[in-house]
């Protein structure tokens, strides 16, 4: 596996970002850190809720469109950037099956990645499968590229990153496609305001859940002492915006000490901690920043009730 992010790097990434975060106002702690072992399986659990809705929507995207993906695309090279559980991309090679011959799954995680390529080798005699631990905001420049690669960012990720983000982010893609190339990108779409912020804080309270780890996380990799249960969890559409935004609001006055940083943090009764945006897209708007990007639309897809986006675009 090549790792162009190590353990001691991500751990120098989480204290810059939590000392940043929790100094600025508002305070705010990037969704990226969501993730352990304990929030990756909440975020499944989350997929399967009735009322999270974007995973089933690009899945039946995905089963109805994967050939016309293949045929566009006619792919030697698959490279996933967040690669997920693994259901969406099985959808996505078997399609593909016809010319791929190599296959990147591309995480921050790089222990969950080794598993997950494993299990898509044994499944894909005659694949190679290289996985690649990197941050893919950081490293696009240092992935595989070659000729006819697909590059896949699926799940609506893109909406965890703000507008000037996805500028850069969308560009450095651009940046490492030959003219034979094409990205594949999921986006959620704006809807019903009531739905979304559904989505976002269920009846049974997994989100909520996930959203609080962030602070469990924190505790064990910063020797901090967050009591997760002073901490509520919010979900709110920002209309202007046209994003979710998570935030976790505390309880009662209370100061937390991040041991690791040396650092104490005192919160307001009341106060809000943003934890995640989750932008909602529209096809122009779509269109337009993939433009700006140097990126043509070749296929745009929605589900039946058009909830979910699967954009197909080439330089
Ligand atoms: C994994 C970023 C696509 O924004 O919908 C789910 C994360 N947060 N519920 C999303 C998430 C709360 C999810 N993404």
């Amino acid at each position: 596996m090549d790792r162009f992010l190590t353990a001691d790097d991500l751990a120098k990434t989480l204290r810059q970002d939590v000392h940043e975060g929790l100094t600025g106002t508002p305070k705010t702690l990037p969704p990226k850190w969501f993730y352990d072992e304990r929030g990756s399986a909440l975020f499944e659990e989350i997929t399967r809720l009735e009322e999270y809705y974007p995973t089933r929507r690009e899945r039946e995207i995905l089963v109805e469109r994967s050939a016309d993906v293949a045929a566009a695309a006619r792919a030697r090279t698959l490279l996933e950037l967040g690669a997920g559980s693994g259901e969406k991309t099985r959808l996505l090679l078997g399609a593909l099956a016809g010319t791929l011959r190599t296959y990147v799954p591309v995480d921050v995680s790089g222990d969950f990645l080794e598993e997950a390529a494993a299990g898509i080798a044994a499944d894909h005699p005659g694949l190679e499968v290289r996985p690649v631990a990197a941050d893919y905001e950081r490293h696009l420049h240092l992935l595989p590229g070659g000729e006819r690669r697909l590059v896949a960012f699926l799940g609506g990720t893109i909406g965890n990153m703000r507008p000037a983000e996805r500028t850069g982010f969308l560009g450095g893609v651009r940046a490492t496609m030959s003219g034979d190339g094409f990205l594949l990108l999921g986006a959620d779409l704006v809807k019903d305001p009531g739905r979304l912020v559904a989505a976002y804080d269920d009846a049974a309270g997994v989100t909520a859940e996930f959203n609080r780890n962030v602070l469990r996380v924190i505790n064990a990799e910063l020797d901090a002492d967050f009591d997760p249960g002073a901490f509520e969890h919010v979900a709110v559409w920002n209309d202007a915006e046209e994003w979710i935004e998570m935030r976790l609001r505390s309880t009662r006055d209370q100061a937390v000490r991040v041991r690791a940083l040396d650092l104490e943090v005192r919160f307001a009764a009341g106060e809000e901690m943003r934890t995640e945006i989750s932008a909602k897209f529209r096809r122009e708007r779509l269109e337009a920043e993939l433009g700006a990007a140097g990126l043509e639309v070749a296929e745009f897809w929605t589900d039946a009730e058009g909830d979910f986006s699967l954009t197909l675009a080439r330089p």
